[in-house]
């Protein structure tokens, strides 16, 4: 019997995602070696700043044709602003992929595991336990709009956003379906109709629309400032959560913050009709802060390498039991150490990239 194989494309990009991209392909070549299948890496250098540097571009022209065939990305993190303005590194790698490759949904777990201080006290697992979905293609993220009068004391700067109802809709449905797959069935969805008073109360609309084909399904609205708030002061309310592109990306930093820290926190940029490769990274970005110290969590990246094998088998057979398995050695760990500094600890991204391997492998 043949073993089935699949083709990843693993983008580095810069500062620590050099560092935990590494650890993320040990704990899945651990992984396929123990439930039976291959994986074919390649390593691609480029969407990265030291590519910019050097070429002038984040990508080679024919970046989407070189990544033909492949069955995902498994990516680290895009950033380093001290040579190349963070908007023209974000715009020439990771929101390209985004948007070519049409992955809408931006799905960013929040969990509180055993033995990671949670910040919010009294709060233990089980209290934060929610799933972020981020529309992932439109919205606040558009380049429409410009400046009028530069550097004069009239100076003007409008910035558009964009809504459709095709890119609302086929969010909102994968999330009525994620909250209806779940057992408490409860979707909140954000928003800001009071203030945003065109895009917003629209949104809204459109959730109701969607939301007539699931009454199994309870919808609660929430403007942005007061879910926010609700994050820190009340997670347990939470189950799904819906969002446009910036609601979502500021939600999905909050919520691992508060439960302990980002460094955990894993996403899948889908393509749910699998047109395309879906994305793979972890929600935090390059931290060139702490770059070059080998302390960096590798576990979002090696969770976010988890939710690629349940992808790519669409939850079945041995690519599920990858997932099981990687996740229950994520949470050994986290209650037995080894810890990176961020969960209070002083071991290294490698050692804790180790530990999780091995247990993964037994
Ligand atoms: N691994 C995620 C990463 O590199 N993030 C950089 C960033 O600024 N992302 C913004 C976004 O996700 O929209």
């Amino acid at each position: 019997m043949t073993t089935p194989t699949y083709r990843i494309a693993a983008i580095a990009g810069d500062g620590i995602g050099r560092e935990v991209l590494p650890e993320g392909l040990r704990v899945l070549e651990a992984a396929a070696k123990r439930f039976g299948f291959t994986l074919e890496v390649r390593h691609i250098e480029w969407a990265s700043c030291d590519y910019y540097q050097a070429h002038g571009q984040m990508m080679p022209d024919d970046w989407k044709a070189q990544l033909e065939g492949f069955d995902a990305i498994y990516f680290g993190a895009v950033g380093w602003p001290a040579t190349v303005p963070d908007h023209v590194s974000l715009w020439g790698s990771l929101l390209k992929f985004r948007r070519e490759f049409d992955q809408y949904v931006n799905l960013r777990p929040v969990r509180l595991f055993e033995g990671v201080p949670c910040p919010l006290a009294g709060r233990k697992p089980g209290d934060i336990d929610y799933l972020v979905v981020r529309e992932n293609t439109e919205g606040e993220y558009t380049a429409l709009g410009g400046v009028m009068y530069e550097g004069t004391e009239r100076e003007i700067v409008i910035q558009e956003s964009v809504f459709s109802r095709h890119g609302a809709d086929r969010v909102l449905k994968f999330a009525f379906e994620a909250a209806r797959a779940r057992q408490r069935k409860h979707l909140t969805v954000a928003t800001k109709s009071n203030g945003i008073a065109i895009s917003m109360p629209w949104w809204d609309g459109r959730a109701d629309a969607v939301g007539r084909d699931y009454p199994d399904v309870t919808v609660d609205k929430q403007h942005i400032d007061i879910l926010s708030a609700r994050f820190v002061l009340q997670p347990t309310r939470f189950d799904v959560v819906v969002a446009s592109n910036l609601f979502g990306d500021i939600l999905s930093d909050l919520g691992p913050a508060t439960a302990g820290t980002i460094g955990l926190a894993p996403s899948a940029n889908l393509n749910p009709e699998r047109k395309f490769p879906s994305l793979f990274e972890p929600v935090h970005g390059s931290a060139p802060d702490i770059y070059g110290k080998n302390i960096a969590n590798p576990v979002a990246m090696i969770w976010s390498g988890a939710l690629m094998l349940d992808f790519l088998t669409q939850g079945q057979g041995a690519g599920r039991a990858a997932h099981d398995a990687i996740v229950k050695a994520i949470e050994r760990v986290l209650v037995e150490g080894p810890r990176t500094p961020d969960l209070g600890g002083k071991a290294s991204t490698t050692e804790l990239g180790q530990a999780i391997a091995a247990l993964v492998a037994a």
